[in-house]
């Protein structure tokens, strides 16, 4: 018998149909035989949310009036995805969403289908926290998601006629969006510019103009737990609406102007990821989401109160930055605290350090956020002072640590320089309680090198909370027919909200009859992906060849040039004789990535792909055994598409390079092998699922450390392994460039003469890896069964795991009782 733990529905079939049938009639205004799916789509997301309305109110309830302390996570980004199916999980209701609109004449996923993805984010970042926020409603902990709701996310992506990627803007707000509930009511004033005054000894900020902030709450339904927290995006609005009448007629046009100005601060998602721009825009977002997310807070668990005691406000609550986007809030904090509730400075400072944590996601240098004192001074004048301040305390702390000049010098929030700067990073590690790093790997690496000096002089600082992805979304949803098989293997549904249940599957991958309907699972939703592929995007995969995915953004650290020029090199043997066509193992090659707009070299690694695409696709001598495909516009619904059916993926970033990486654990809690470096959560993954069921190549970040000392010359690669040469001559010699040798020239020069992360220094044992994993896949039975225990092994990366990490290690609170 199978134990069902899923949530019951709060309504039948026939409530679900009327509700529908209401909301056409009153909010869309058309009839069932008039509406359309996109009608059906909007009228089904309202029902879902009045059913979850009482829920959302108890829990807001319980959460102010409880004694349970909240999370506030405060990320620029949410990559939410689409969010009906994802409700409808979560609240128990997909059977009578389909059967209601069955009965009303439409098809649930033509219906599904026509929202709108809400792309807030660039990639795994603002994934991590769209999973997060799932987890901490799943897990019953009090919380808000605070951010942004950027009018445009992230660009859709198109490529041209020559395959070079074109950055189009997604307007995602074209039509009715019926999850967020725009909030008028509860707006919050947030100023920039002006100048700082002194009066009777107190600082006093004399903004010179503000923006509305609007917040636009989205529900985020539990899995299974009964409540219902708030995912608070804030919208920019003008106030100038208000001034407007007194302006007369011949100001009228001048008069909207500001208007434009103000409404831009929540305009663009910035599409750059791991290399922050500093522009003046940006720190404008960060500001504002942050600094009306604090207002927020302090209505919402103080109501109705002109004195609050906000010495209890980390009892309140715990902020985690994600990453130092938010980080101004710091100083933020500081200046409410100071100013208009007038705090001292200590205790202030008391308060903040007990309520911020930092998270940081990545190791690159470059992308650690600095911004200049002067920029900060112009927008925030009051705040530059603060930061001073607390880098001068922090400086007196220091010399009571250590008397080690150097490393205090090196330690400056503000630099001591003739344009000074501020290290937001240092910021958030001085002004929180914890900082954590996102997998062993990386944590470690962040204590060894990036942060050394502070990990030196604050060891307890430190910890570790390893990624993780929610269940729901990227197994029972993107792979129904998975979860019927781990629902049938363990006997329990329960799995879906204690992931580590998935053990239980280790046992029935000796059983031979399990494996191959493991096996007949992937092979259908390989069978569905190429439909998807064929209708989304007219290309023809075949299910029968391994499927083999890269999706992430396109970054050199990541490598998708290792992945392109072993391709390149695969195809030069077949078409040199060197390896007969009869012998080649069938493979489909898929990416999916977006490059920043800015990013030269990733653009022109899209190209290339495009290009080797269309030369392999077209060449009758590979006979279809080597097939490439670039579906443009990588999104979250793609990748619920691919990931189920995806038989190898590929984690191969230069070690030391990737922070985590989540697409790895979605992958292997789908059963695909991972090819990958030891890099980020790989490291963990590999640990969990066996190094027999992983296949690992090159180098480890010590060998990486070792190289860059001795002084890297590629071109050495490129001369000793004749297979590298034959693909990068390739690229140079016009055959993916219609006889063009200009066109990869600069990526051809970056490979030879720089080659920042080593790949052609890991491409004779990326090469290598590639025949066992060829071999292993001519035995479907072994590599299934080996992809199933990738599946029971993967457990420990569920978001509701990472969640109870960060409950134990740094927030210190937990469920809504
Ligand atoms: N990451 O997506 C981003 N954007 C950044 O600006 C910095 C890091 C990624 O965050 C993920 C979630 O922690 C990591 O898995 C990934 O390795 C990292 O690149």
């Amino acid at each position: 018998m199978t134990e069902i733990t899923a949530p019951k529905s709060p309504v039948t079939t026939a409530e679900f149909t009327e509700g529908i049938r209401e909301q056409l009639k009153y909010g869309q205004g058309v009839t069932p035989e008039q509406a359309t799916p996109a009608d059906v789509y909007v009228a089904s997301s309202l029902v879902v949310r009045h059913y979850l309305q009482d829920a959302w109110f108890k829990t807001q309830q319980d959460m102010v009036n409880g004694h349970t302390k909240a999370v506030g996570y405060l990320s620029a980004e949410f990559l939410i995805g689409k969010q009906l199916r994802n409700a409808l999980l979560n609240a128990g209701m997909l059977d009578q969403f389909d059967a209601a609109v069955e009965g009303l004449g439409f098809d649930p996923q033509t219906v599904v289908d026509s929202e709108y993805e809400p792309a807030l984010g660039n990639g795994g970042l603002g994934r991590l926290a769209a999973c997060y926020v799932d987890s901490l409603a799943s897990l019953g902990v009090p919380a808000f998601g605070y951010g942004i709701q950027y009018r445009y996310g992230i660009f859709r992506q198109e490529f041209d006629e020559e395959g070079r990627q074109i950055e189009k803007p997604e307007y995602w707000l074209a039509n009715d969006e019926p999850w967020g509930h725009v909030d008028y009511n509860r707006s919050q004033k947030v100023s920039f510019g002006g100048d700082v005054i002194e009066k009777n000894g107190k600082k006093i900020w004399k903004p010179a103009w503000s923006v509305r902030a609007v917040p636009v709450d989205y529900m985020v339904p539990g899995y299974a737990s009964g409540r219902v927290n708030t995912l608070r995006l804030w919208s920019a609005r003008s106030y100038d609406e208000f001034d407007l009448l007194t302006f007369n007629k011949s100001e009228y046009l001048d008069a909207v102007k500001p208007k434009v100005k103000a409404e831009d601060i929540s305009k663009i998602l910035y599409p750059e990821d791991s290399t922050p721009e500093g522009k003046q825009l940006r720190l404008e977002q960060q500001y504002f989401f942050v600094a009306a997310s604090i207002q927020d807070v302090i209505r919402v668990f103080y109501p109705g109160q002109d004195k609050p005691d906000l010495t209890t406000l980390p009892e309140k609550i715990t902020f985690q930055l994600n990453d130092t986007h938010p980080v101004i809030g710091i100083p933020e904090l500081m200046r409410v605290l100071i100013d208009e509730y007038d705090y001292d400075w200590d205790t202030a400072w008391d308060i903040t350090t007990k309520t911020f944590n930092y998270t940081c996601h990545t190791l690159l240098p470059e992308a650690l956020e600095v911004w200049p004192a002067s920029l900060i001074g112009e927008l925030l004048p009051r705040h530059l002072d603060i930061i001073k301040e607390i880098n001068q305390h922090f400086l007196d702390e220091l010399k009571t640590k250590t008397r080690d000049k150097e490393k205090i010098d090196r330690m400056r929030i503000v630099t001591n320089e003739e344009n000074p700067k501020v290290r937001m990073a240092y910021l958030a590690t001085a002004g929180g309680s914890h900082v954590n790093g996102v997998a062993e790997l990386h944590s470690q690496l962040l204590k060894d090198v990036t942060l050394r000096d502070f990990s030196d002089l604050y060891p307890d600082k430190f910890t570790n909370v390893t990624n993780g992805v929610t269940p729901r979304r990227f197994i029972r949803l993107a792979n129904p027919r998975l979860s019927a098989l781990i629902t049938e293997g363990l006997g329990t549904d329960k799995w879906l909200s204690d992931l580590e249940l998935l053990e239980g599957l280790v046992p029935l991958a000796k059983d031979d009859e399990f494996v191959k309907k493991f096996a007949a699972v992937k092979q259908a939703n390989k069978e569905d992906f190429a439909a998807y592929a064929k209708r989304e995007y007219g290309f023809d995969l075949d299910p029968n060849t391994m499927f083999n995915s890269m999706i992430k953004r396109l970054h050199e650290y990541k490598r998708q040039a290792l992945k392109i020029l072993a391709l390149i090199a695969k195809y030069a043997d077949i078409k040199s004789g060197k390896v007969s066509i009869d012998d080649v193992q069938p493979r489909t090659v898929i990416f999916g990535a977006k490059a920043a707009p800015g990013y030269y070299l990733a653009k022109l690694t899209i190209q290339l792909i495009n290009n080797v695409a269309r030369v392999v696709n077209n060449d009758p001598d590979i006979k279809g055994k080597l097939q490439v495909y670039y579906p443009w516009n990588y999104n979250v619904r793609l990748a619920q598409h691919l990931i189920p059916a995806t038989d190898l993926d590929e984690q191969i970033s230069q070690a030391g390079k990737e922070a985590s990486g989540t697409g790895n654990m979605k992958f292997a809690l789908n059963g695909a092998l991972t090819v990958g470096t030891l890099d980020g959560a790989n490291v963990e993954i590999r640990e969990k699922v066996g190094a027999e069921n992983f296949f690992l190549f090159g180098m480890t970040v010590d060998e990486v450390e070792a190289l860059y000392e001795k002084g890297y010359m590629p071109a050495e690669y490129y001369e000793r392994d004749p297979r590298l040469k034959a693909a990068i001559d390739m690229v140079s010699d016009g055959t993916f460039s219609n006889g063009d040798r200009n066109t990869y020239a600069p990526l051809v020069a970056d490979w030879l003469t720089k080659d920042w992360f080593m790949t052609l220094a890991d491409f004779t044992a990326y090469s290598k890896i590639q025949s066992d994993i060829e071999a292993l896949y001519r035995d479907p039975l072994e590599w299934n069964r080996k992809a199933l225990l990738n599946v029971a092994n993967s457990g420990y990366f569920s978001s509701d795991r990472s969640i109870q990490d960060y409950l134990e290690r740094i927030w210190h609170t937990g469920p809504l009782a």
